[in-house]
């Protein structure tokens, strides 16, 4: 049995590389510094990998920016718009496409499959002209194999890749990229012919979109390209990864392609694959690569459990080798760093180079029997049964307080229409009140006092004084504005989740554990590590010191527990809907303070609820369930007069109206601005009887929309939605926005409120 890898973190054990190329699009690295920076960085990749004892290290997975962009370079589908820019300049114009110029926009960016990674999306159409690039494949395997490695190219499979893309601008919107198949398929030929020339001896191909729910036609291509690809002559042998969930109806079509091997998701996808696997009748002669470690959690793997299903295995395929599920790309890169962490905890904890350990120890007991690992099992299992009774994983009181939940307490204690007009007599707001999302721009100094905090150049208190001079500030303009519900502006926030899940218990942050979100940017998770609970209020002192400031009403400001989830790595010893509901009790808590304290209204933001729903039609259902259980359990313990606000962004909300619905907050607010109020007319097409602030004002970009622009959005929305339930706020929070087009855009949402209240 092998031990190998699909692909490892690209950034470096201190982030070299978003250092070079942000220091290349600065011009303060040169393309050559950048190149050999990057060269670096692999090869020591590599060495490591192979003096962990990985047999055969990925290669091609490296990206300055996005793998999925990559493979739009390598077969040549380089949009028109970019064309001239990569001709002069390829690297130039590569991160032309990523990020845009001054006068060409980028390729839109989505989330990859359900990863918090996100990818540049191909825009094709039936014009699109491929031709084989396989440069960077080629070039990136030799540098391996100069050291000595056996190196296994990873691409993004001709199916997958066809199924991420979109019509390209001006192409009808009903044009199905898969109809470029027998197009794209004998530039894959070229490459693999290309590859194998350079040394190749097997490729791996990645079909994750086959995890998915998938047409007949769609399963008929990915046959079609296998049996295509399969037949080719020139060619090395072919690996067909498939991560992120089962395969399902896909598997007898991978299984029945005259392929060499197949790889598989043996995590939480163990069982379905298992069975589907046996009841194709194995993959005989062939070879089965088994994702046993989790490539998308921090836990360490239960070494004797995925032995056992190794064993089961043996019997299936051909040959057996070991990986991660996934690429490790979707954790951080060493547990070692994290020196702050109690060293009790950092046991149970396998980040990408820990991850390569597990399977190179796996591999091991494979071939050699558990006699060969003894140690190893014994150093595990101690390990798992420290962290299974531990104080930090079992509080006795988070376990009582759950178990004792009751339906009541995910409900609010009347329907919305009294709740409505308890609201209405305690608030006393005009039509279309007028609010904003809950951040004000985080200035440089903010974070320079931050960063002073933490340095200890500042003590608690002056940085305190900081964050209230702030909030005198924000408070002073919404007031001046004319704005009707205001916030504090959460001066005092790093990140939306960080910021709540440092004052948790049972939260743990990391100081090092970076992770790619996209080209550059990186977070870093923080771990929900143990029973959660709330040692104290996180938010009152602000929201109180902010309502103290003005007689209008400030809007308390939290993170749902579903965003909660979905940003931070979760336990794998409970199930999610558990871990949502403790982190739904300790926000509750938090909700129910401000209340006391005084606050009539509270929005609990759930930006990552449409994100996380499952890949999988049939798993969406359980999902929705306990997720919009979690958001009515964190805020249905108030009065029937505190009004419950929401957020989301993005703008796909279509297919979770339902769930949205569900939530029963008093009050949402959405994106609308650039798609026109189109959520305005799929919420009243759902017949959504509670009040809405579809966005009138794009946050996205510094332009600031003129006050006649802002009315006749809100004429838009009134057409969906009545005057009685309709609010008037920006598309999403105001961070990453400065103070001067933040002050121009609120005062004209608030005139534009203005001129169509006198309409009414
Ligand atoms: N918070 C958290 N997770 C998120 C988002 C968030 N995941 C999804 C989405 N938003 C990701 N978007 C971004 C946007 C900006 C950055 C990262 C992810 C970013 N990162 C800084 C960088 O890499 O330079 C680092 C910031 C830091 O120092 O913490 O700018 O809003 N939790
Ligand atoms: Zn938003």
């Amino acid at each position: 049995a092998r031990a190998t890898v699909y692909g490892y973190p690209r950034q470096g054990p201190n982030r070299e590389l978003k250092k070079a190329i942000e220091g290349y699009w600065k011009g303060r690295v040169t393309a050559d510094a950048l190149r050999t920076t990057a060269a670096g960085l692999r090869r020591a990749t590599w060495r490591q990998l192979a003096e962990a004892g990985i047999d055969e290290v990925p290669t091609g997975d490296f990206s300055y920016y996005d793998h999925v962009l990559d493979t739009t370079v390598m077969v040549g589908a380089v949009p028109d718009r970019h064309r001239e820019a990569v001709a002069a300049d390829p690297l130039a114009g590569y991160f032309a496409m990523a990020r845009g110029t001054q006068d060409v926009a980028p390729l839109e960016m989505t989330k990859w499959f359900d990863t918090n990674y996100h990818y540049l999306v191909p825009e094709l159409g039936p014009d699109t002209v491929f031709t084989a690039d396989s440069a960077k494949q080629v070039a990136e395997l030799a540098e391996a194999l100069a050291l000595g490695l056996t190196g296994r190219p990873v691409l993004v499979g001709p199916v997958t890749y066809l199924l991420l893309a979109k019509p390209a601008p001006g192409v009808a919107a009903g044009f199905d990229p898969l109809t470029l198949l027998d197009r794209l398929l004998p530039v894959y030929a070229e490459v693999l012919a290309d590859l194998r020339a350079a040394g190749a001896q097997w490729v791996q191909l990645d079909e994750p979109a086959l995890v998915q729910d998938r047409t007949p036609a769609e399963l008929n291509a990915a046959a079609r390209a296998y049996r295509d690809l399969g037949g080719l002559t020139d060619r090395p042998r072919l690996l067909v990864a498939s991560y992120f969930d089962r395969l399902g109806e896909a598997l007898p079509v991978l299984a029945g392609a005259p392929v060499d091997g197949l790889a598989l998701d043996f995590t939480e996808a163990a069982a379905a694959n298992l069975e589907a696997l046996a009841a194709v009748g194995g993959l005989p002669g062939k070879r089965l690569i088994a994702g046993v470690v989790n490539g998308r959690n921090i836990w360490v793997n239960d070494l004797a459990k995925s032995l056992s299903t190794l064993g089961t295995l043996l019997g299936l395929a051909g040959h057996v080798d070991v990986a991660a599920s996934c690429s490790l790309l979707h954790v951080p890169l060493d547990a070692t760093a994290e020196r702050d962490t109690d060293p009790q905890i950092l046991r149970w904890l396998a980040f990408a180079r820990q991850k390569t350990a597990e399977i190179v120890t796996l591999a091991k007991g494979l071939a050699r029997g558990t006699e060969a690992i003894t140690a190893e099992l014994a150093a595990n299992r101690a390990d798992l049964a420290l962290r299974a009774c531990s104080p930090v994983t079992r509080d006795p009181a988070v376990r009582a307080r759950t178990a004792a939940v009751t339906e009541a307490d995910a409900h609010r204690c009347q329907q919305y229409a009294e709740r409505a007009a308890a609201q209405r007599a305690h608030l006393g707001l005009p039509l279309l009140p007028t609010t904003t999302i809950g951040s004000f721009p985080q200035t440089g100094e903010l974070r320079t006092a931050r960063a002073d905090l933490r340095a200890g150049r500042i003590g608690t208190a002056g940085y305190e004084e900081r964050i209230k001079a702030e909030i005198q500030e924000v408070i002073a303009f919404q007031e001046k504005a004319g704005l009707d519900v205001l916030v504090h502006g959460e001066a005092e926030r790093n990140d939306m989740v960080q910021y709540f899940a440092e004052q948790l218990a049972g939260y743990l942050a990391t100081q090092h554990g970076w992770v790619q979100s996209y080209g550059t940017r990186y977070v870093r998770p923080p771990i929900l590590a143990g029973d959660i609970s709330r040692p104290e209020p996180m938010t009152v002192r602000w929201t109180t010191y902010a309502q103290s400031l003005t007689d209008r009403p400030v809007k308390g400001m939290l993170t749902g527990p579903v965003t909660m989830l979905a940003w931070s790595f979760v336990r794998d010893d409970q199930p999610l809907a558990d871990t949502a509901r403790q982190v739904a009790l300790a926000l509750r808590d938090e909700v129910n303070d401000l209340e006391t304290a005084g606050t009539s209204v509270i929005q609990v933001d759930e930006p990552a609820l449409r994100e996380t729903l499952p890949l999988r039609a049939a798993d969406r259902a359980a999902y929705l369930e306990w997720a919009t259980e979690a958001f009515r359990l964190t805020t249905s313990g108030v009065r029937p007069d505190t009004q419950i606000h929401t957020h989301m962004c993005y703008a796909e909300f279509g297919d979770i109206v339902q769930a949205i619905d569900d939530l029963d907050a008093d009050v949402i607010s959405l994106e609308a601005a650039r798609s026109h109020m189109q959520v305005a007319r799929e919420l009243a097409a759902h017949g959504y009887p509670r009040e809405a602030g579809p966005g009138v004002y794009d946050i996205h970009s510094p332009r600031v929309p003129g006050a006649e622009e802002a009315a006749d959005l809100l004429r838009t929305g009134l057409k969906a939605i009545p005057a009685e339930r309709l609010w008037v706020n920006p598309d999403c929070g105001l961070k990453t926005r400065g103070w001067p087009e933040t002050r121009a855009s609120l005062e004209t949402l608030v005139t534009a409120a203005r001129t169509v209240r006198a309409e009414l």
